[in-house]
């Protein structure tokens, strides 16, 4: 009997699993009026993920206990003591945005599965409207219910999901039960083996947007290569969707201009304008762009400007550009955890900006919208990626698809920054048939959905010829990308800093290259000669060497070094110096600025 319940239950969970759909369904949610869900939530720590077994996938108005979230029960097995165990109300709470690891010291290492239980009363503005349910990130996999309904899944740990709740939703006493689980798998993307620490948990905002039953879906706005141009799209979605007024305003250009939807709810636009002010970094304009149809409006702040590369340049509004930069991790310093606030964001980017930036790497996976947004503020270019990082499970068709599904999110999250100059497929990924193919493939996805920027990735770097003292790329995807990126540590990982100045380049491809990666681990105010390692002086005698090494490379436009801030990784256990710290930063987690901060800057005051 006790066997015939759990198969019949896991039927149903499976069903409701295939049944489950992730439409992305609004977008600029930054910018809509809502109302958050962030705050404490309840919380049970799962590791068996028993909750499953025991849960009704059924309206809560049938069930006896209907205030006691997901996890009751129609299970013979329970005792009347489990069930007071399980119930969330009498449960811990955990801070929403923010992962479990540092907010609770035995979740520090954990791994596995958290049920997290908001309960909420929602009133509607008007009663035909509809309601969406929107997770900034919820790192890994991610099942939602709502008042006992399974809304579905979403795999991917650092890009925006939603429901469209309206049916679901009552006026008082909703129940929201999110299922996380971080466990790290072999074909997940990433993989097993990062260098960073698997946050868990919801790490970014929840929210509720309310929209009138016909609604603007999205939007994409771009400056066209021709001068003073400006295309784009407009989607409605709802009842009146076709053959719809939608107005698009500009104020500041001087710019009204009504459109008509098509049967699908869709516009496409292309105007003129009069001297616009084109996004750059040395002057980061953003204009008020508004869209407006009966019953919904939406606001956006837009910068315009082209990127394309040219031979070995690239070139910004048409004029060559050094990109400048430095890479960064989603990490909060000082209050240590995963970033996720606007301050987090403004403490990165203005490190940056004091470094002599004008280009930040965003490693290894798409981070908060706070960064993307201040950077279009602040005049940073920035390039993203996804965590298709070192060995994943590249013949595995799910694997790819979850690659692509993050990718497509974190591009339709982003479309609309002028910030975004750079999508990047991989980092540091061994040549292999089944790794081009599916980084081919990736390419080609990324420019049908977004032809106006340009691609790359943090490729490796090789002896040519077999001699140590010649560097080549030498991998095939470096004819697919705009861009030749590769990561090197020649002076640290490959030899002493001495090497450096026997190493010559051979890259005869006529394309830009940036060196996305280069570093040396020190400890903060650990001093010494310049070649004892850990010391600031040895890092900062490698950035020295380093960068005289990489001006010898021709096509060289644009560097990234490792990393801005030292951060958090399980394979770093030097008693002592690393303590689970990657120590590569050019400033400690706790804001102290190292030696080789100073020397990259001087560098860049050069360019
Ligand atoms: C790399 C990886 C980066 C590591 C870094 C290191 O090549 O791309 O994720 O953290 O090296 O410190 O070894």
């Amino acid at each position: 009997m006790l066997k015939f319940c759990l198969s019949l239950l896991f039927v149903v969970g499976t069903m409701q699993f295939i049944g489950a759909q992730v439409p992305q369904v609004i977008g600029n949610v930054f910018n809509r009026t809502s109302t958050s869900l962030d705050g404490y939530w309840q919380y049970i720590v799962d590791p068996y993920e028993n909750g499953f077994y025991n849960y009704r996938y059924e309206p809560f108005e049938k069930q006896k206990y209907p205030s006691k979230g997901a996890f009751f029960t129609n299970s013979k097995r329970q005792s009347k003591a489990d069930l007071i165990e399980y119930d969330f109300d009498k449960m811990d709470s955990l801070l929403v945005p923010g992962d479990w690891n540092t907010q609770k010291e035995n979740l520090f290492y954990y791994e596995g599965t958290v049920w997290y239980k908001k309960s909420f009363d929602y009133q509607k503005e008007q009663d035909d409207n509809t309601v969406f349910l929107y997770f900034g990130a919820s790192n890994y996999d991610t099942d939602v219910y709502l008042n006992g309904y399974k809304l579905g899944k979403h795999i991917g740990g650092f890009t925006p999901f939603q429901f469209e709740i309206t049916k679901h939703l009552k006026a008082t006493n909703n129940h929201l039960i999110v299922k996380v689980d971080n466990k790290r798998l072999k074909e997940g993307v990433p993989t097993l083996n990062t260098d960073w620490w698997n946050y868990g948990g919801l790490t970014r905002s929840v929210k509720l947007i309310e929209t009138a039953p016909t609604y603007i879906q999205d939007f994409t706005i771009n400056a066209l290569t021709e001068k003073n141009v400006i295309g784009g799209q407009i989607k409605l979605s709802g009842q009146n969707k076709s053959d719809a007024t939608i107005e698009l305003r500009i104020p500041e250009l001087g710019i009204s201009q009504n459109y008509m939807s098509d049967v699908d709810g869709v516009c496409a636009f292309k105007l003129t304008a009069q001297n616009i002010t084109y996004w750059s970094p040395s002057n980061p304009k953003l204009y008020d762009v508004e869209i407006r149809i009966v019953g919904d409006a939406v606001r956006d702040k837009v910068g315009f400007r082209t990127i394309e590369t040219k031979g070995k340049d690239i070139l910004i509004n048409g004029s060559p550009v050094f990109l400048k930069g430095i890479s960064i991790h989603e990490e909060s310093p000082i209050r240590g955890g995963r970033a996720h606030s606007k301050e987090d964001a403004e403490m990165l980017l203005s490190w940056a900006k004091d470094l002599g930036c004008n280009f930040v790497r965003l490693a290894h996976y798409p981070h908060n919208e706070h960064m993307v947004r201040l950077a279009d503020e602040m005049g940073l270019m920035v390039w993203e990626e996804i965590p298709v990082y070192w060995t994943i499970d590249w013949s595995n068709p799910s694997t790819y698809d979850n690659a692509q599904n993050q990718l497509s999110e974190v591009i339709k999250r982003d479309k609309n920054r002028a910030s975004v100059v750079i999508w990047s497929m991989a980092n540091e990924t061994p040549t292999s048939e089944a790794r081009n193919i599916f980084l081919n493939k990736l390419a080609r996805f990324t420019k049908s959905m977004d032809s106006t920027r340009l691609i790359s990735a943090a490729l490796e770097q090789h002896n040519y010829n077999g001699n140590p003292n010649v560097r080549t790329i030498g991998d095939p995807f470096a004819e697919t990308v705009d861009i030749m990126s590769f990561n090197q540590y020649i002076g640290w990982y490959d030899g002493g800093v001495e090497k450096c100045e026997r190493i010559s380049w051979y890259i005869t491809e006529d394309k830009p290259v940036i060196i996305s990666e280069f570093g040396a681990g020190a400890k903060f105010g650990r001093h010494g000669e310049k070649d004892d390692r850990w010391t600031e002086e040895y890092q900062a005698h490698l950035y020295e060497e380093t960068v005289k090494m990489i001006d010898k490379v021709d096509q060289l436009r644009g560097v990234s070094p490792w990393i801005l801030v030292d951060f958090k990784s399980p394979r770093r256990v030097l008693p002592e110096i690393q303590d689970n710290y990657n120590r590569k930063g050019l400033i400690s987690e706790k804001g102290e600025r190292k030696l080789a901060f100073y020397a990259l800057k001087n560098y860049y005051n050069t360019k």
